[in-house]
């Protein structure tokens, strides 16, 4: 349904006035739904929609963000509302919920609750907001809680995905949905690098979840002919990266150590590697997707590979100093099953849409560590901390 304003006139016309509103209606300068006639002049109660339009003059479109108040969530949120768009961020009743990724833009999005394992809340919510593109980022997104809780990461990150579906091709099956799938699905690698083509080999609950969300949202496409892809992202950081992930871990770890506030991080497997990039550059990914006239998949990273322990060197030496001195390995961050490489190859991203990462490895873990030490120097002196 298009959104705007219904504006109605009650007035009398003339024959010729009437032709001129008629050239008005059909040339697409307004939409006039009711004209009624009387006697020799025409009285006329004219319904003129007005439809919501955008500052460059476009149609304001509306989106619906589902883990708006996570870190994709949030720079997703801030670059609809700079391209004009109305948005509605989905969050859970959950009294662990955290707003503090969206607090400086919560004036400008409206949040409504609703739940992915609950699918008459999505309908609801879908028919209330009637969205034109919807972004389904919520999910069960820690790799080792997966097996803590295989079955809810299940519920969440895999049949949540029907649920939404489902919900879209019953209420809104113009809408556009963006399924977040994830790199964690090739899991012990086919080929190097990854392409949309590579056969998946998942090696967690999580990873075989975010498979059956990838495929479902295939299947529904082909099924029902909606607009569904599915980006396949590789690891994508930033300051708002939560703490329990390796980058923030580590950024986070070399800025209190930097500060005196710590003297030891404690990791698991430094041999493994990965394709990181920024955040921020990804979500340009995802709105991109959506607006193709076919619906497809793509493969979104930025083809360099690096080891954890990379990482930490990077992380270190940005604050002068020797990471050996620091680093303990600890089993406790040991995986059952590891994930040894990942690695990205986003040319058909490229070629398609026009997309390619803006940040590099050592530009991001400088910006994360840069971000860490404002943070915990503010934390130190007893400013008030957000983030
Ligand atoms: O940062 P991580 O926890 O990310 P992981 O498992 O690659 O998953 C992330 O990326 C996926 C995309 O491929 C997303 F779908 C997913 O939601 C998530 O965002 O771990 C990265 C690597 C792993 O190999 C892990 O074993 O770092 C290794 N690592 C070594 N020491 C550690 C640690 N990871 C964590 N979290 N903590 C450590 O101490």
């Amino acid at each position: 349904m298009r959104k705007g304003t219904v504006w109605i006139y009650f007035v009398s016309l003339s024959f010729s006035s009437l032709v001129e509103i008629a050239w008005q209606v059909f040339s697409g300068s307004t939409d006039v739904a009711l004209l009624t006639c009387r006697q020799d002049y025409i009285y006329s109660a004219v319904f003129v929609f007005q439809a919501d339009k955008q500052e460059d003059g476009g149609m304001m479109k509306t989106a619906l963000i589902t883990g708006v108040t996570g870190q994709d969530g949030s720079y997703l949120a801030e670059l609809l509302l700079d391209k004009g768009y109305k948005v509605y961020g989905m969050v859970r009743r959950a009294s662990t919920e955290t707003f503090s990724r969206i607090s400086h833009i919560k004036d400008k999005i409206e949040l409504r609750q609703a739940d992915l394992l609950d699918e008459l809340s999505l309908i609801k919510l879908l028919e209330d907001v009637q969205p034109d593109e919807i972004y389904n980022l919520a999910a069960m997104s820690f790799v080792p809680t997966s097996w803590d809780q295989p079955i809810l990461t299940s519920e969440f990150t895999g049949t949540g995905v029907v649920r939404i579906l489902e919900a879209m091709r019953r209420v809104c099956p113009k809408a556009k949905l963006y399924q977040a799938s994830s790199s964690e699905m090739f899991g012990k690698v086919r080929e190097v690098p990854q392409n949309e083509d590579t056969p998946f080999y998942p090696r967690s609950p999580y990873g075989v979840s975010k498979a059956f969300g990838h495929y479902i949202t295939v299947n529904y496409r082909e099924s029902y002919q909606l607009f569904a892809v599915s980006g396949i992202l590789f690891n994508h950081e930033s300051p708002r990266r939560g703490m329990e992930f390796v980058t923030r871990k580590v950024t986070n770890g070399a800025a209190a150590i930097k500060l005196g506030l710590t003297d030891e991080l404690r990791m698991g497997n430094l041999d493994a590697r990965r394709d990181w990039g920024f955040a921020g550059d990804y979500v340009e990914a995802m709105w991109l997707m959506l607006q193709q006239d076919t619906p497809d998949d793509f493969v979104i990273a930025t083809g360099v590979d690096h080891s954890v322990r990379d990482l930490v060197v990077a992380a270190f030496e940005h604050v002068d100093l020797d990471w050996e001195k620091h680093v303990k390995i600890d089993p406790a961050f040991i995986r059952p099953a590891e994930v040894d490489l990942l690695l990205g190859d986003a040319s058909k991203a490229e070629r398609v849409l026009g997309w390619t990462p803006k940040t590099d490895f050592k530009g991001l873990v400088q910006m994360m560590v840069d971000a860490d030490l404002v943070r915990l120097e503010a934390l130190k002196s007893g400013r008030a901390m957000i983030g």
